[in-house]
């Protein structure tokens, strides 16, 4: 009875994740990577009692079973568990690829860090930030829960001024990766389901009242005017920010009286305009009275003109690469720069100028690198396949993980394109869903272009793109696999297309697999002859599409996938990478690289 009182008085006080606080890596931090200790627990008995109810939503301080390592009295408190004898992962880092028996393991892990931290003057405020974790995420500090995050490719922060202590501070986080037909993205993806805390974890010490975010971009359809908006946090009087890019003799104050964003707009000369042939960056710096926070910015006009695609009002072509967040050499989620560059570096050689980070939004070390290198960056949210289109919850959530990726990465002028989705199977149910996102997006950010995978159709021999989305988008993007699943080789370079928008086409994927060092003729699939001959089909096929501005062949390296089962060659990895899994570049590679050089000088 005394139970059943407590769970109705204190019901869920779940908070979730707060407003986000934007480019972290220059403000005053301190890592939390390193090795946290975990606990398996695929019955999530650490978090439900044995009504299956929630211990969270029990214990009036909201407290997790997993209180701290001393047992107490308290009753709805678990005792038969140890974080301390428990072993340790690697944060950031997939368990999937850290301990043999998590190849395959999808559920609950427990992962827990204890840390001392003092801050530096009485009246600042610290937050917990995490880059990402794999899928929902519960997060407690000392026992009381912060809330709950969900979407494993964005980050998010919870204040945590009032909990945290100068020692001992005792940090648990419940991750969860189980698959779920609701969930964004659902239960069928060709990519491996890595779990866990899969990017950095850090606090941020800021002042009471501090820079929380901003945008400085070129305004929509301008070549000389920087727009955007300026957020603080805790504004208790008229604040004066000070916004300077000194290379470009700009210093403006913008007043700011109140939590709401205030907007501003420069006039501004002589801009060296962000490209790949010359990355240029600004230094740009926002100053309170309290903070000086620093940023590298760079400025590009990315627009369409009927079926062209310019980048600062010059026709160009996306010469690219589909990847995936994935070290093959490590089989494992990349984290860090030192992994991005791999991914970047193997791209600069095929002689890309972009992109398609699919199929979801990847870290932000890659995104700076791209920015920092000149590569065009395709962003994408995991709207993936059988997403279910008609569920509110399942929106609201591909919704926040979209408002979560613009947040972060606005200020990138290396992205030039958001992707809504992946091949997702046409209905009134799906344009509606796709539409309430491509909203979403043009509320956030109106300077890129909106784009998704889509696909084509056959009719009679003619391959067609006919598709409601594409009205409503900058780029008719889709995906085709002739000579893969359907479609004849021999015949490629003659096929027919209808494609009815007199709007730039990309083709987002094509490809198909072989597994380096597998040679034979061109007629043998899984060799790299049949791969080879597969690209140059595909290549001179692909020249002839009307209006086509950009190709990213799927895909730089073989990946992890479960869903490739094929004995001897696949072995649970999809082999259409360019690049094996021990990173040998494969035949086909050197035929894309040809076909770049040759796009390179038709457009210099
Ligand atoms: C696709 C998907 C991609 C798959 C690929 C394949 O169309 O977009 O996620 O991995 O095909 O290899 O079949």
């Amino acid at each position: 009875m005394r139970r059943t009182i407590v769970l109705i008085l204190l019901l869920p006080i779940v908070s979730f994740s707060q407003d986000l606080v934007t480019n972290t890596t220059n403000r005053n931090t301190t890592s939390l990577n390193g090795t946290w200790h975990y606990i398996i627990d695929p019955y999530e008995t650490g978090y439900y009692n044995y009504r299956y109810q929630p211990y969270d939503q029990f214990d009036k301080n909201n407290h997790s079973a997993f209180y701290n390592n001393y047992h107490t009295d308290d009753k709805l408190e678990l005792v038969e568990y140890d974080f301390d004898k428990s072993p340790t992962l690697l944060v950031p880092g997939d368990w999937n690829s850290q301990n043999e028996k998590l190849l395959y393991y999808e559920g609950t892990i427990w992962y827990k860090k204890s840390f001392n931290y003092q801050i530096s003057n009485p009246s600042n405020r610290l937050f917990l930030y995490f880059g990402a974790v794999n899928y929902k995420a519960e997060v407690y500090l000392n026992g009381h829960k912060l809330g709950t995050h969900i979407g494993g490719f964005t980050p998010f922060n919870f204040e945590i001024t009032t909990i945290i202590k100068p020692k001992d501070n005792y940090l648990v986080v419940k991750v969860d990766n189980k698959r779920a037909k609701e969930a964004v993205p659902t239960i069928n993806t060709d990519w491996w389901n890595y779990g866990g805390i899969t990017r950095d974890v850090k606090l941020i010490e800021e002042p009471s009242t501090f820079i929380q975010d901003y945008k400085i971009q070129l305004k929509k359809g301008h070549n000389a005017s920087i727009t955007g908006f300026i957020k603080l946090n805790n504004v208790l009087k008229e604040e004066n920010v000070i916004l300077s890019i000194p290379e470009l003799n700009i210093q403006k104050t913008i007043l700011v009286n109140n939590n709401n964003s205030v907007d501003f707009e420069i006039t501004a000369k002589n801009i060296q305009y962000w490209s790949p042939k010359s990355p240029k960056l600004y230094a740009v710096s926002i100053k309170t009275d309290y903070q000086i926070l620093e940023d590298q910015i760079g400025f590009r006009i990315i627009t369409t003109n009927g079926p062209q695609i310019l980048l600062n009002d010059k026709p160009i072509f996306l010469k690219g690469i589909s990847i995936h967040e994935e070290n093959p050499m490590r089989a494992a989620r990349a984290f860090n720069e030192t992994d991005a560059l791999v991914l970047l570096n193997w791209a600069k050689e095929l002689g890309c100028n972009y992109v398609r980070l699919a199929h979801y939004p990847h870290n932000e070390h890659i995104v700076k690198l791209a920015d920092k290198i000149g590569m065009m960056v395709w962003e994408e949210i995991p709207v993936y396949w059988t997403i279910d289109f008609k569920n509110e919850n399942t929106l609201n959530n591909a919704k926040n993980q979209l408002t979560e990726a613009i947040t972060r990465d606005k200020n990138r002028a290396c992205i030039i394109i958001w992707s809504m989705a992946n091949e997702t199977p046409l209905s009134d149910a799906r344009n509606e869903f796709l539409m309430a996102l491509v909203n979403r997006t043009k509320s956030l950010d109106n300077t890129r272009l909106i784009s998704a995978a889509l696909e084509t159709h056959h009719n009679d021999g003619v391959n067609i793109v006919n598709d409601k989305m594409g009205e409503y988008l900058d780029i008719v993007a889709f995906n085709q696999y002739t000579g893969w699943y359907g479609g004849s080789l021999e015949n490629a370079p003659n096929a027919k297309w209808s494609i009815k928008y007199n709007k730039p086409v990309v083709i987002s994927e094509f490809g198909g697999g072989a597994l380096q060092g597998l040679h034979g003729t061109i007629n043998e699939r899984w060799t790299e002859e049949y791969q080879e001959y597969l690209y140059q089909q595909n290549l001179k096929m692909i020249e002839k599409i009307p209006n086509i501005s950009g190709i990213s062949p799927w895909i730089l390296a073989d990946f992890r996938s479960p869903k490739r089962l094929l004995p001897n060659i696949q072995d649970g990895w999809n082999r259409k990478g360019l690049i094996s899994n021990n990173g040998i570049k494969k035949k086909a590679f050197y035929t894309l690289q040809a076909f770049f050089k040759k796009i390179e000088k038709e457009y210099d």
